[in-house]
């Protein structure tokens, strides 16, 4: 399997300007990532607006991300969905299209229960044959996994890692120290430092496209045992994502990731319910955009 430990853009999801996914964009975006040494592409995450689109645009946005991507770098597919039977047929689609690796979240809305939690990714993992990065991310999907809840699936070869975007470091050491050979990777771009020092190894997040040599000079740093040096390079990360955030992260994001597809706002604004972007907030990310 290709290393998944490494630093991946959560790719943003292109829209043309009657709304539907624009493939055409998507391609250029991935091409313009793997030229500025973005190292893996995940799509249809929380970034992507998976939970936004239909079946059908789910797969077309990681077939064209595949298509790009030529083999140079491995795409991840998130196939998170509320029902088991669409987790399913997802994964399927997404392993015809050629992706590395599944990514999910647990079902989410009803509290399912961790035993029903664990079926619906035993069940993915009986019916697709990809390898699995489990998604945890409590604070969208009420669900947290940790040794406790997560070890069943860690312990299951089909499962190559977990995505921590929860600044849970304990936890994520405790999962690691039982299960070494697991990659753990980072979901919060704003602790990446302290997360690679818990023990994770690379990141998957929504500003790596943005801002990829940060991500890369921090590792640098941290692997030739400079953590003061490291920890200033994440000061610098943080400064852009304090301002995205302080816009709203996601369609912040988005505007910024089409300055190397057109231009600042080219893939559009999120769909709705995301508001679209005020003529204030874009203002504020054009001086941000300068800066990068
Ligand atoms: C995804 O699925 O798009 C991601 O993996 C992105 C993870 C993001 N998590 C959340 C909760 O937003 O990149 C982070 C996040 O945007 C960033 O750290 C700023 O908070």
């Amino acid at each position: 399997a290709a290393d998944l430990g490494v630093l991946m853009a959560a790719i943003a999801t292109p829209y043309d300007a009657d709304g539907a996914v624009d493939t055409g964009l998507l391609s250029t975006l991935v091409e313009d990532y793997v030229s500025r040494g973005v190292e893996g592409i995940y799509c249809c995450g929380s970034s992507g607006e998976g939970l936004l689109l239909s079946a059908d645009e789910r797969t077309a946005v990681v077939e064209t991300a595949v298509r790009a991507a030529e083999g140079r770098i491995p795409v991840v597919a998130h196939v998170g969905a509320l029902s088991t039977r669409e987790a399913i047929e997802l994964g399927r689609r997404a392993q015809r299209a050629g992706a590395s690796a599944l990514s999910m979240i647990p079902p989410i809305y009803y509290s399912f229960g961790i035993e029903a939690v664990l079926d619906h990714y035993r069940a993915v993992l009986d019916a697709v044959d990809l390898p699995l990065i489990v998604y945890n991310i409590p604070q969208f999907t009420g669900t947290e996994f940790t040794l406790e809840t997560a070890g069943e699936l860690l312990g299951d070869d089909r499962v190559i890692g977990l995505k921590q975007t929860a600044h849970n470091m304990y936890a994520l050491e405790r999962m690691k120290a039982a299960f070494p050979d697991k990659a753990y990777i980072n979901g919060f771009d704003e602790v990446f430092v302290p997360a690679l020092a818990a023990g994770a190894r690379g990141t998957i997040g929504t500003t790596v496209g943005l801002q990829v040599e940060l991500f890369q000079a921090a590792r640098r740093l941290l692997d030739a045992g400079d953590l003061v040096g490291a920890q200033r390079v994440q000061s610098r990360i943080n400064h852009v994502i304090a301002e995205l955030v302080a816009v709203d992260v996601f369609p912040a994001a988005k505007y910024l990731s089409g300055r190397s597809a057109g231009g600042a706002g080219a893939l559009r604004d999120c769909r709705r319910p995301f508001r679209p972007l005020s003529e204030a907030a874009r203002t504020r990310l054009d001086a941000l955009g300068a800066t990068l």
